[in-house]
């Protein structure tokens, strides 16, 4: 596979204006037939180049221009398509293919999912249905007709229905007509044997629009959550953005095999079903609210990414970045902001912070790629997202609001750049943000070292801040970001200090240059200073706080945020100790003030149930993982377990106690505060089973036996499969699995949860789950949960010193990648990253991966990230 560089970019030689397609589908050969109207693109140039056409694992039956059929000597076959000579400026080109949707296993293009017809088209799919200018930067509009047998009452495409009735035989068609011009990625095709719910909303300007959610009959009764979510979604999008939906006919269809989360599609959503369907008997609070987001998130790219699209596909995280930002301020305004906060750092710490110190560490606008599929990252996303939030920051909501529809308006209908919407953003607002582009172009994770001085006879206090990214693939030097760094200042009594004549207490500092200070003055003490609050930029920060200043921010910040982040920076710190002590077969002991904090947030009745259940999780081994220099893997899962055992036996009354209260019978609601009482109530249960004592078992037993929701019941199944000894351990996941054997979800988050015990889950569990009915190496989310949840999601049996975890994966990744590639892709990441571990484990995950190099024909997309990691 060969490298694209973003500074090749080239406009189009040819635009395509209308795109007619015609399905007649069949399992193994649907006839694909499309007329394109094609027309010279004046923007491109002089001359009549040839044409050409993007096009992969497909049949070409016929080619003709303006009618007239295309003799091979006309056009030339290529490996990823065709190359149409052209004598003409402006033409229709008519083409017909054969392609084979029940033998497609990547599930991209056009497929099967128990028997039902789906697309994936983003980012290269459409491809695999037709040959085609496959590139986001070509606009059309789109008419499809589908022709099926009449099994398949269910017939949809994009856009609004034109016409439909019966065709020879015992089948029938549908024709929908898509008014918007959209790139082929935007283009979606269902059919099948399916049911739906309808809603329906009025918009702002009062039109009436058409919600449908379709999808299998036995799963009819889960789509509610999401159509009112798409409601509220539609409802904040007018409120907060001005942003109107523009069909008359908005649909979200649920499809079990489905790669990503979900998929734009202009005015037909489709999504996962993880991703999509719930009840509170078979979904998780956690789930209820991922459905809300992503939801909320396709639905939001109506207007960022398809009414304003990319220009290329270096160009994503302009669509996704600024999504991800939208629908996490959605799901804050819907839910606890504090917490929405909170999870989403600690996701972007783990994970895209180890990303950015990975092999595959890019700029959130990479500049070159060979798979595109491989750069639908953290990077681009979360961090993606974090660099919107800090414009946000630096422009205030009102700046930010005009910058935003300075480029709707701007850009509407058309294919752009990062730098369009950052140049809106600057327009609108008139702030320089030329060195803040720099967030676009660098990869790494800044780092800020913070010092300060106070000068007591002046009162003057003088903090500096010193920036610096480490080296990553390609870039060695980096040059100084632009950095919102928001603080406060607090007195000994925990009162914010005043930082101006005007009585504000909370700033934002600029950070542009490599070394910085800042003066603050009149001052009659030495302050201690809150600082990143709500982690206003993506950066690591440093500064010398003792134990006892962080037990001081953690009951007084005002900062919800660094309340939560100085609990975490006390277990850092403890963590660090212990694993210290482990290593050199020292004594392992938790510090009596780290406890007693624990104790007192527990016994804290004026905290929310939700920030006391934050405060009192443990960092993930992963998150120690990332934070250490070298991962030392035993001694992670050594140190953690010490100090959730330690926490466990010293504050089991208060636990148990705590466990009392909240667990009180009542009927389910998805209330803020109900939700935020299960989490706590189950944090509870957890420590009081990591005990294992008789007396906790009960406790998690009686909940696994009575549960009138699958928060509280897979909470305890959770805890029994980890702390509770076989016999009891081993009837509760049968009697789960015989309750709920034909509910895919749930069946989904019973395998994960094996696969992810660190007691049960070790390799030959995990290699009898892949014997299970229940696992299917063609279904992505059945490989997530159990090869995924064992890799990425159980620290301590994946990382065994024999290395047999990874060569597990290793064999895992070497068969999947002939049947899903990007999925293989996904999977191997664990043990790319194995310059950064200690010991054998580094020799032993390279040799995994050097056996997939050896394994011979490898997809581009695991070819691209292994071949990486291996240099
Ligand atoms: N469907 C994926 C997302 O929405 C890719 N666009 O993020
Ligand atoms: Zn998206």
């Amino acid at each position: 596979p060969s490298t694209i560089y973003l500074k090749d970019y080239r406009a189009p030689d040819y635009l395509v204006d209308n795109t007619h397609l015609h399905f007649e589908l069949k399992p193994k050969a649907t006839l694909v037939k499309s007329r394109l109207k094609i027309r010279r693109n004046p923007a491109a140039g002089e001359g009549l180049p040839p044409l050409f056409l993007d096009g992969v694992d497909l049949i070409l039956l016929s080619i003709a221009i303006d009618g007239a059929l295309l003799s091979p000597e006309h056009y030339e076959k290529m490996p990823q398509g065709i190359l149409v000579s052209v004598d003409k400026p402006e033409f229709f080109l008519d083409i017909q293919t054969c392609i084979n949707p029940e033998d497609n296993t990547t599930l991209e293009g056009l497929y099967l999912s128990n028997g039902m017809y789906c697309t994936q088209c983003e980012a290269e799919g459409f491809r695999r249905i037709t040959f085609y200018p496959d590139r986001p930067d070509i606009m059309s509009k789109f008419t499809t007709t589908i022709v099926a047998p009449k099994e398949y009452p269910v017939l949809l495409s994009n856009g609004n229905e034109i016409s439909r009735g019966p065709c020879e035989g015992d089948h029938h068609y549908v024709t929908w007509e898509d008014p918007f011009s959209k790139p082929a990625y935007l283009f979606a095709l269902v059919a099948g044997n399916l049911q739906y719910l309808e809603d329906c909303f009025i918009t702002a300007s009062g039109r009436k629009v058409k919600l449908q959610l379709f999808t299998e009959e036995k799963n009819i009764n889960k789509g509610d959550h999401a159509l009112r979510s798409l409601k509220n979604a539609m409802r904040w999008d007018e409120a907060v953005y001005g942003r109107e939906y523009d069909l008359d006919i908005f649909m979200i269809v649920a499809v079990d095999h489905f790669n990503m989360g979900a998929m734009e599609n202009k005015g037909l959503n489709i999504f996962n079903s993880a991703c999509v369907l719930a009840s509170p008997e078979t979904a998780t609070d956690a789930t209820f609210q991922r459905i809300e987001s992503i939801v909320g998130h396709e639905y939001f790219h109506n207007w960022s990414g398809n009414r304003v699209t990319c220009r290329d596909w270096f160009q994503l995280s302009l669509k996704e970045g600024f999504t991800v930002f939208r629908d996490a301020e959605f799901s804050a305004d819907m839910n606890s902001r504090a917490v929405k906060r909170i999870e989403d750092v600690s996701l972007l710490r783990t994970n895209q912070f180890a990303e950015d110190a990975g092999p595959m560490a890019h700029p959130v606008r990479p500049d070159s790629y060979m798979e595109i599929s491989n750069f639908y990252t953290l990077t681009v996303y979360e961090k993606g997202a974090e660099v919107v939030r800090m414009i946000h920051t630096l422009l205030g909501p009102r700046g930010f609001r005009k910058g935003s529809d300075l480029y709707f308006e701007r850009h509407d209908g058309c294919a752009v750049t990062c730098e369009d919407f950052v140049r809106a953003m600057e327009d609108a607002s008139q702030i320089d943000l030329v060195q803040f582009r720099r967030w676009y172009s660098q990869a790494g994770t800044p780092q800020l070292t913070v010092t300060d001085y106070f000068d007591e006879t002046l009162g003057t206090y003088v903090l500096t801040v010193r920036q610096s990214c480490p080296p990553t693939p390609g870039q060695r030097e980096k040059r100084p970001f632009h950095i919102p760094l928001k603080l406060g200042l607090l007195d000994k009594n925990g009162n914010e200090l005043v930082l101006d004549g005007q009585g504000t207490t909370q700033c934002v500092l600029e950070i542009t240059e490599a070394e910085q200070s800042f003066e603050f003055t009149e001052l009659s003490e030495k302050p201690l200073p809150s600082l990143l609050r709500d982690f206003s930029a993506p950066v690591k920060i440093d500064y010398p706080y003792s134990i006892d200043q962080l037990l001081f921010l953690m009951s007084n910040d005002s900062d919800t945020f660094n309340r939560w982040d100085a609990s975490q920076r006390l277990a850092f710190l403890a963590l660090s100790d212990l694993q210290q002590a482990y290593r050199t077969g020292g004594v392992l002991q938790l510090q009596p003030e780290l406890i007693a904090a624990y104790r007192s947030v527990l016994l804290n009745r004026d905290l929310e149930p939700a920030l006391v259940a934050e405060l009192l999780q443990l960092p993930s081994e992963q998150s120690i993982a990332e934070a250490s220099v070298h991962i030392d893997a035993e001694a992670i899962v050594a140190a953690r377990e010490f100090a959730l055992q330690t926490l466990a036996e010293a504050l089991f009354g208060e636990f148990r106690a705590q466990y009392t209260a909240l667990n009180v019978r009542k009927s389910f609601s998805l209330s803020a505060k109900d939700i935020a009482e299960r989490k706590l109530k189950n944090t509870c249960l957890l420590y009081l089973c990591a005990t294992e004592t008789a007396d906790a078992l009960a406790l998690a037993q009686e909940q696994f036996d009575t549960a009138n929701n699958m928060t509280d019941k897979a909470a305890a199944l959770s805890v029994l499969i980890n702390h509770a000894g076989d016999k009891q351990a081993i009837a509760a996941i049968e009697q789960f699995y015989q309750c709920w054997k034909e509910d895919a979800q749930v069946v989904e988050l019973w395998l994960g949860q094996q696969s992810r015990s660190s007691r049960r889950g070790n390799l030959s569990a995990v290699e009898k789950l892949i014997q299970h009915p229940a696992f299917d190496l063609k279904n992505p989310n059945r490989v997530r949960a159990v090869i995924g949840g064992f890799a990425k999601g159980n620290f301590s049996q994946f990382h065994r010193s024999d290395g047999s975890g990874f060569e597990f994966l290793a064999d895992q990744v070497i068969t999947l990648d002939k049947l899903n590639p990007q999925i293989a892709a996904q999977q191997v990441i664990p043990i790319t990253r194995w310059k950064r571990y200690t010991g054998d484990l580094a020799r032993k995950m390279k040799i995994a991966l050097k056996k997939i190099m050896d394994s011979g024909d490898l997809s581009g997309d695991l070819y691209e990230v292994v071949s990486k990691s291996l240099n």
